[in-house]
């Protein structure tokens, strides 16, 4: 696709979907054209359509067969996201979807699959690695600083009443692995490289949670470093850093620490330095939710890049499975109290 104007939908007009909304609205200046929205919650879709001034539709198969798109955003429940995925892609429509991929590794792979057999650009928006902080920590790595991470703890631990925004949590099969753990592993892997194995011990520390809050995982990557990936929703912290990730890497050289307020402090043989690794608010992100609302932003822009340059997301549906595997094999670790390996596609 040349490089140029992309015409977005977008799917689902809930809480998390302003991000991206307000996301793509600014993306204008750089090519992006919110096109229109859609949500089965006909309120919802006309309370978007009106704000954003677009078109508003509570059928996806309208909106596509309506509207000329060149990518869709998919912004529903997981367990809507494969119905959705197809058919954009039966439509040969680029499709960007939400975090978690869909409900089970078959639904992804199937996604992937029909992606590829379709030759139609696909993406999930995994958006904790484009965290102004976390590509910070990247580039650090990148430089040398503190020689080859050997070991790394990654961490989301809050106590933030997350049920509020997002009252399904109460009910999910899965919550805190594959709501934010999911994040974290996807960082370890940015961070530390692919993963031979891992183990996991999960928690139900609210009683009026279904399932796991907790989870803390052990994960040996293929380079030989191992990490310790945990997060929770019933941490008692002060500060709380929610939405803030934590993270600690050590090196044969030196070493890498975030810490809570957006501060990165890094050792490099034997000199330390520390600074401030937070970014300015948007006109529409809050100064609680700030990192994680420019999170997704830095993710469509990416996604943007890619669709004008043609080429694939560093995030794409086949890269996502590997993150998608990790998340199936913690809980699967979990079940079995002892360290498996993740399922590979292809
Ligand atoms: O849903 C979660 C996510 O993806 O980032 C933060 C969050 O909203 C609550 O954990």
């Amino acid at each position: 696709m040349a490089r140029g104007a992309i015409r977005i939908g977008v799917i689902g007009c809930g809480f998390y979907a302003q991000n991206h909304l307000h996301a793509w609205q600014d993306l204008a200046g750089e090519g992006a054209v919110l096109a229109a929205v859609c949500d089965v919650d006909a309120g919802k879709a006309e309370a978007a359509g009106r704000a954003f001034g677009v078109p508003f539709y509570k059928d996806a198969a309208i909106m596509l067969a309506s509207e000329h798109l060149h990518s869709v955003d998919i912004v529903t429940r997981h367990d809507t996201h494969r119905a959705l995925c197809e058919l954009a892609i039966s439509r040969g429509i680029a499709t960007v979807v939400q975090k978690p991929f869909a409900p089970t590794w078959e639904d992804c792979v199937a996604i992937v699959e029909a992606a590829e057999k379709a030759g139609v650009w696909l993406a999930v928006h995994e958006n904790f690695r484009f965290q102004t902080p976390m590509r910070h920590v990247r580039r650090v790595i990148d430089s040398g600083a503190i020689g080859a991470p050997s070991w790394a703890r990654i961490m989301f631990r809050t106590g933030f009443d997350v049920y509020r925004t997002q009252p399904y949590f109460y009910d999910e099969e899965r919550l805190a692995i594959a709501d934010v753990g999911i994040h974290l592993l996807d960082l370890a892997r940015f961070f530390l490289g692919e993963v031979e194995h891992i183990a996991c011990e999960t928690q139900r520390r609210n009683p009026k949670v279904r399932a796991e809050d907790t989870a803390t995982m052990l994960l040996r990557h293929h380079s030989g470093a191992v990490s310790v990936v945990d997060c929770t929703y019933e941490a008692r912290r002060d500060p709380d850093p929610f939405p803030e990730t934590l993270v600690e890497i050590e090196g044969d050289k030196g070493s890498i620490v975030v810490l809570p307020g957006s501060r990165l402090r890094v050792s490099s043989n034997g000199v330390t330095t520390e600074e401030d690794i937070g970014s300015p608010l948007r006109s529409w992100t809050t100064v609680r939710w700030h990192v994680a609302q420019e999170g997704a932003f830095l993710a469509c822009r990416h996604f943007l890049d890619c669709l004008q340059r043609g080429v694939p997301a560093e995030t794409s549906g086949h890269d996502n499975l590997k993150t998608y595997a990790l998340v199936d094999a913690a809980y699967r670790a979990a079940a079995q109290h002892r360290a498996v390996v993740p399922a590979q596609w292809k």
